[in-house]
């Protein structure tokens, strides 16, 4: 999701750290995963997949980081005669749609890590005995056995989710039922349908899942009640979704779409991006990483219909740092040359992504609304007449607390007849309204994003697959 730029870009220098060092390549599967699936990719008959939804259709894909997997898919009737397997533990494919909890993909509680790479050298060595180290002090869960697996849980829920949104999404589909697939396939792989109050506290969606399409930049989602928009062949669609455990939030995009014309666009913006991942690091200045994420991006341009198109970075849009519950922590990552002194510090988690346009980069609010977040500073308890206005503080303290949520994630729950009560709790600021936001008709802009952990040891990209 991304963070709208406070109104500070003053123009300043700002020369890129170098680059920082690969590890290891991607996330990859855990280790053995390969070795012990069943050696058609079929499921065993203890796959979790009770089928009491009776969605037949459900068919078999290899796992996420199988690469260069030729699995065959195989039908339903023939897993249940492969009984032999059942009395072992093991990482089964997940399946399309996606049902299978990741926990039952992977035994022992132990997800795979994300990307590791190492900070600059000169980062390590140099004074970082400062009052940022003891502030750091108090973050050391990103070091916590428990808070990283269910960190990684959280992303390999992210990275099956959007295989499967690649694998089958198609031009002619509504956004609602992309928006609705995604968000039931998280769910069922978080297995948690969230519908208890509490129980969304407790994992979930991180956000409205946004998509933005052409020169809606970001924060689209479809909403109830509205005319459905159907995807298109020539359209750019940033594909946004958050999955949090615990409230810690796994938040990345990526863009798709069905025509090479804007290959390049999404290429800028995925250069720019890694860019960025590969700049961060403890103690580095922001705004050298947004210089080197501006350079990357700004290097390419798009040929559209016969015209030569630089690609720009998008001003009003930023990456951010993520806390528990907070997608926007209080430091911005913009994707334009800054004079910001302010530092990224250890133990701190943010969500690096770039916007690129062939537009002007400049936004404006579009019509309709995205979502709604609790303000971190709303009160316990608000003081008023409007009932409706209480009890949709109830539902939105005791299902999101501060995550962002939107009205379809609220109708889903059975809350109906909201509205008076929103406008009171967003006119008396308990609850921010967000809006889709907009570059010029005629425009096409990409998004691409991964979380990363600031960890003492090396920066961990918890959401890289080997999609991007
Ligand atoms: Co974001």
């Amino acid at each position: 999701m991304g963070s709208k730029t406070a109104e500070n870009e003053s123009q300043g220098g700002g020369n890129a750290p170098p680059s920082s060092t690969k590890l290891n390549a991607t996330g990859g599967e855990p280790k053995g995963v390969h070795l012990s699936r069943d050696g058609d990719g079929s499921l065993g008959d203890d796959g979790g997949d009770d089928d009491s939804d009776g969605d037949d259709n459900t068919g078999t894909l290899a796992l996420p980081m199988n690469q260069g997997s030729d699995l065959p898919s195989v039908s339903k009737k023939k897993k249940r005669t492969r009984s032999k397997k059942k009395s072992k533990k093991r990482p089964l494919g997940q399946t399309s749609p996606p049902r299978i909890p990741v926990q039952d993909l992977f035994s022992g509680g132990r997800y795979p890590h994300g990307e590791l790479q190492s900070y600059e050298p000169m980062v390590e060595n140099t004074a970082r005995i400062t009052a940022q180290e003891t502030r750091s002090e108090s973050r050391h869960h990103l070091e916590d056995d428990a808070f990283l697996d269910d960190y990684r849980k959280a992303a390999e829920v992210h990275r099956q989710v959007r295989r499967w949104t690649q694998e089958t999404v198609r031009p002619g589909q509504s956004l609602t039922e992309i928006a609705v697939g995604i968000e039931d396939g998280v769910r069922a792989l978080l297995d948690n349908a969230g519908l208890a109050p509490g129980d969304g506290l407790i994992s979930g969606l991180g956000f409205p899942t946004g998509l933005s399409l052409n020169n809606c930049v970001a924060h689209y989602t479809p909403n109830p009640g509205q005319k459905d928009v159907l995807l298109n062949s020539t359209d750019v669609m940033k594909v946004d979704f958050g999955v949090h455990i615990n409230g810690w939030i796994v938040d990345s995009a990526f863009t798709m779409s069905f025509d090479p014309t804007y290959d390049n666009l999404l290429t800028a913006v995925k250069d720019a991006t890694n860019t960025g991942i590969k700049n961060a690091g403890i103690d580095v200045r922001i705004s050298d990483v947004s210089a080197a994420i501006q350079e990357a991006m700004e290097s390419y341009e798009v040929d559209i219909k016969g015209k030569t198109i630089p690609v720009k970075a998008v001003r009003d849009l930023s990456g951010h740092n993520i806390d528990q519950y907070r997608i926007h922590a209080g430091k911005s990552v913009p994707f334009i040359k800054n004079s910001d002194n302010t530092k990224m510090e250890e133990g701190e988690i943010f969500a690096i992504e770039t916007f690129g346009t062939t537009g002007r980069g400049y936004l404006r609010d579009g019509p309709g609304v995205y979502g709604y977040g609790k303000s971190p500073y709303a009160p316990k308890k608000i003081n008023t007449h409007l009932t409706s206005a209480k009890s949709l503080y109830k539902t939105i303290n005791e299902n999101f607390g501060t995550i962002v949520f939107c009205r379809r994630y609220l109708e889903r729950l059975g809350v109906d007849r909201y509205l008076a009560g929103m406008n009171y709790l967003a006119s008396n600021d308990i609850v921010e309204v967000y809006r889709p936001l907009m570059d010029v008709e005629g425009s096409y802009s990409a998004q691409f994003e991964h979380t990363i952990l600031l960890r003492g040891s090396c920066k961990e990209v918890i959401s890289r697959g080997d999609d991007y």
